[in-house]
């Protein structure tokens, strides 16, 4: 612990500010980000320990989409569900690991804003000891469900809408990452003292880039446009784009992302012709919008191909699209290569 970390200001200051000055949170969701935070926390506490915790290695169950959980898949699933049943701000939730729609007990205290989340992406990274997260989105209930029963159809929001989206990061610092729609801070974990420091105020992408993320040994199944674009930045200096690319895929959305984030480059995870990834594997209520959401009020860009994924009006909670990101002028770039076919 250093005397600048405890001087420095917290998640909980950064939040009344938003709430009192400048008004882009009210009180409510300022409580439920700082429920979310928390669990994070316990989340980052369970994935540091590892072996030593006992929570690596796979269950025998799959979730709804057919892939198998992984132990901590579930743990940080409960982790959310436990600390935000109590939290007081929501009516309900919903989880990248559960079937449907978790209402919140008639008991319980509730709110009326609603919870989306991943509670861990990355999977495969887990138990390789590679960076994975927690992803989460904000709603609030429609004003025609505030007296009702809250039903499935009440998250199909599109994007826009979203109150509040982060991701936590658990690699080698762990890091929260937030906007209320008032630009992106970040904020990194003080573990001694237990506390959320922020460390950037305003995340800006940078606007150009040369560096691309994607899985290339999907190359085959991958659309025109898209194998345009990588056979153009493959081509180096003397291809159309004029300039050499580096490329990167870590295979955890949140650290690809979070790379953006810190020093620009496009991610994509396009649809594709495969019978499942036909419209694309990222989910577009945990991963797409909330991702996109800190993309755009980081300056930067997001679309599934053509379409803004932040006006994608959503049909189903668990469906799936294609993603490109990141770097204003870069993504400009891949739309106008869709455009063109
Ligand atoms: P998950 O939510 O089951 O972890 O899947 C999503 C992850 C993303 O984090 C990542 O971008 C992508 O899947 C990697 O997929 P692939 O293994 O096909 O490269
Ligand atoms: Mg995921």
């Amino acid at each position: 612990m250093t005397s600048e970390s405890v001087l420095k200001k917290n998640l909980t200051q950064y939040l009344v500010e938003q709430q009192r000055q400048k008004k882009t949170v009210t009180a409510d969701v300022r409580l439920l980000l700082e429920t979310v935070a928390r669990a994070c926390k316990a989340i980052g506490h369970a994935v540091s320990k590892g072996a030593l915790g006992g929570v690596l290695g796979s269950l025998d169950s799959e979730n709804v989409q057919g892939e198998v959980q992984k132990k901590l898949d579930v743990l940080s699933n409960e982790i959310l569900l436990e600390a935000n049943e109590w939290g007081g701000n929501l009516a309900a939730m919903a989880s990248e690991e559960m079937d449907t729609l978790h209402r919140i007990p008639d008991y319980y205290p509730k709110g009326e804003n609603l919870l989306l989340f991943d509670p861990l992406d990355g999977s495969s990274n887990i138990d390789v000891n590679v960076s994975i997260g927690t992803i989460f989105s904000v709603l609030s209930v429609p004003p025609e469900a505030r007296d009702r029963v809250i039903e499935e159809q009440d998250f199909l929001q599109p994007g826009v809408r979203q109150v509040a989206a982060g991701y936590a990061i658990y690699g080698p610092q762990t890091m929260l990452v937030l906007t209320v729609g008032d630009g992106v801070a970040a904020f990194t974990l003080d573990k001694e003292m237990g506390s959320w420091v922020l460390t950037t105020e305003r995340i800006t992408i940078p606007e150009d880039t040369s560096e691309f993320a994607i899985n290339m040994s999907n190359m085959r199944h991958w659309e025109a446009p898209v194998k345009r674009y990588i056979d153009d930045c493959l081509a180096g200096p003397e291809g159309p784009l004029g300039k050499n690319y580096n490329m990167r895929w870590i295979a955890s959305m949140v650290a690809d992302v979070h790379r953006i984030l810190t020093r620009g480059g496009i991610f994509m995870y396009p649809r594709d012709a495969r019978a499942s990834g036909r419209k694309g594997k990222l989910r577009l209520m945990y991963e797409a919008n909330p991702m996109s959401f800190l993309v755009e009020q980081a300056g930067g860009m997001s679309i599934d191909g053509t379409q803004r994924i932040l006006d994608v009006q959503p049909t189903e909670l668990h469906q799936r699209i294609g993603v490109i990101l990141g770097s204003r002028n870069e993504v400009e770039r891949v739309r106008q290569y869709h455009e063109q076919g």
